[in-house]
């Protein structure tokens, strides 16, 4: 047997803006580590010989030194670790723990953060394999070589070193996803995961599509392909969760609702499995209509979330979000009438957001859309965007500071804002004030109270509501470090 161990690290060090009050998804839910169960479920297929372990360190509340003692015991022949960048201190402590506690196994590094720094990841010598992009196919290659004892391939998005040197360079892209097994669920124990924003607290995650076709400035979700997986294929991944009796899901794809047809099908094919589970899904404002809402919620589609961004069609445009204000509008009639509740997204702090006349504008328009629920948030240029670029030839951003932070990374690392024309702070202060106005309106009040179901739900809600607008209530996040 060859016994391969895949982490999904301690996250204690995110680097986030300390902003009052700021709901992180992740302290009100737990969702399983659905790239390290496509990565297990891939090895697995490459071998009978391939026995996997997931160690879930954020489900199982382990921090560095009792993940490493934890992956001693299981004396592996391979390790892997999953990052983003955000986590990456997390994910460098966690190496040097195994390290210390002796583990001697070769150690992989593979996550969202290595399309933005595969080789300042792999200057660090403590990782001796790297992946770039999805990792199934190369993973299980690298796996094989390690395994038989012959030379690991060249192959594209794989980096692992010849002598000391290191070698490999591009992205490993699988072509089309039909092919991809279903995520190895039987390795996590479902009873780990909730969240308290879906139907029930037991939800499975599932990714139905990867990539993006659009390109708006400020996005740096990977640009691959976009490719969908078959509509039949997902409700099978579906039913695995139904027998396990999880029948809440998310939909992490970047983007759902690719067409209306796709959710459409997607929506009969659960009704004619006769599926009795509840789903919500993340996509965009222009292929959502009544008759497909209706639809999905037909099938158990409980919530959608909207990116709108930003206030204008002149900004929308700016952006290259390729949708108008009226469509957003739409939209969050369509998927109100359909009886689903909806969440809007919107940034502050574009390059053309220049006066306070812009941000009461990004206010009015997200209450004139006015969804159930509305997520602001200060605009974060990451490498790989084109509004990263833009800010850094005009001298908005420092070019090295994040990839200082990976070459050296700090625990309490403050992401660099371009402060174009607000100050961080300025920013800061703008982003509470959207939140109060927005929420602090009767019919908000109204809206959610109609809407609880529960007295646990009705508990929650009074406690969110204390966070935000309660004096005591606001606390960042380095004053919750702090006190960790
Ligand atoms: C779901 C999701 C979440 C979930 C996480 C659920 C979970 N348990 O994983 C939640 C909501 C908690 C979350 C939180 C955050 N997220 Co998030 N999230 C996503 C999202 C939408 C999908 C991730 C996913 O499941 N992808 C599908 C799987 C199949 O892909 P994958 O995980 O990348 O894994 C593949 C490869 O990367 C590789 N691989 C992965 N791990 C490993 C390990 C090894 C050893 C190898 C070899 C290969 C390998 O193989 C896998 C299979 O092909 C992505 C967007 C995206 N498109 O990736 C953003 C994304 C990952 N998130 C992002 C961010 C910034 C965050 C936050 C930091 C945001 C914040 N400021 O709060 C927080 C983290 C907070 C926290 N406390 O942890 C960024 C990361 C950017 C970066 N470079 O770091 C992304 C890319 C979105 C974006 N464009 O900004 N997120
Ligand atoms: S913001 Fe959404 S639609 Fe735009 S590129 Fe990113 S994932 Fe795609």
């Amino acid at each position: 047997m060859f016994h391969i161990v895949l982490i999904n690290p301690p996250r204690r060090h995110v680097v986030e803006l300390d902003l009052p009050g700021f709901v992180d998804l992740g302290e009100i839910s737990s969702f399983p580590p659905i790239g390290l169960m496509y990565l297990a479920q891939a090895l697995r297929q490459e071998s009978p010989l391939n026995h996997v372990t997931i160690l879930d360190c954020v489900a199982d509340g382990l921090d560095a030194e009792q993940t490493a003692q934890k992956v001693k015991e299981l004396a592996p022949d391979l390790v892997g670790i999953t990052s983003f960048t955000f986590t990456f201190y997390d994910v460098l402590e966690t190496a040097k723990c195994l390290k210390a506690a002796g583990v001697r196994a070769p150690l992989a590094i593979g996550g969202p953060h290595m399309y933005l720094f595969g080789p300042e990841t792999m200057s660090h010598q403590i990782f001796d394999i790297g992946v770039v992009g999805d990792g199934e196919e190369v993973f299980a290659q690298a796996c094989k070589a390690l395994r038989e004892g012959t030379p690991i391939p060249d192959l594209p998005g794989l980096l692992h070193r010849v002598d000391g040197k290191l070698t490999g360079s591009g992205v490993a892209q699988l072509q089309g996803l039909d092919d991809v097994q279903i995520p190895a669920i039987d390795l996590i124990d479902p009873t780990k995961y909730y969240s308290t924003l879906g139907k029930s607290m037991a939800v499975g995650t599932i990714c139905s599509s990867r990539g993006c076709p659009f390109r708006c400035t400020f996005c740096q979700v990977p640009h691959t392909p976009y490719r969908t997986r078959a509509v039949e294929n997902v409700v099978d991944e579906m039913e695995r969760y139904v027998a396990m009796g999880i029948l809440d899901f998310f939909f992490f794809d970047d983007l759902f609702n690719i067409t209306k047809q796709r959710v459409v099908d997607f929506s009969k094919e659960i009704l004619r499995r006769g599926l009795k589970v509840s789903w919500m899904f993340r996509g965009r404002v222009d292929q959502i209509d009544e008759e497909m809402m209706r639809m999905a919620v037909k099938a158990g589609c409980h919530t959608v979330s909207v990116g709108v961004e930003d206030a204008t069609d002149k900004g929308l445009k700016a952006i290259r979000k390729n949708i108008t204000i009226a469509q957003a509008k739409q939209a969050v009639r369509d998927i109100r009438k359909s009886g689903a509740r909806s969440s809007t997204n919107w940034i502050l702090g574009f390059p053309h957001h220049s006066t306070q006349a812009d941000m009461d504008q990004l206010l009015r328009t997200a209450i004139a859309v006015d969804a159930d629920y509305a997520q602001f948030s200060i605009l974060q240029c990451m490498p790989g965007s084109e509004l990263y670029d833009q800010a850094v030839q005009e001298g908005g951003l420092d070019p090295d500071a994040w990839r200082n932070y990976v070459l050296s990374p700090v625990p309490l690392f403050s992401p660099p804002i371009w402060e174009r024309h607000f100050s961080k702070e300025q920013l800061c202060a703008h982003y509470s004030h959207m939140y109060k106005r927005y929420y602090m309106r009767p019919r908000v009040f109204i809206r959610e109270l109609l809407a609880t179901a529960s007295f646990a739900e009705l508990f929650r809600k009074v406690k969110t509501f204390c966070r935000f607008f309660l004096p005591w209530g606001h606390k960042g996040h380095n004053d919750k470090r702090a006190k960790a």
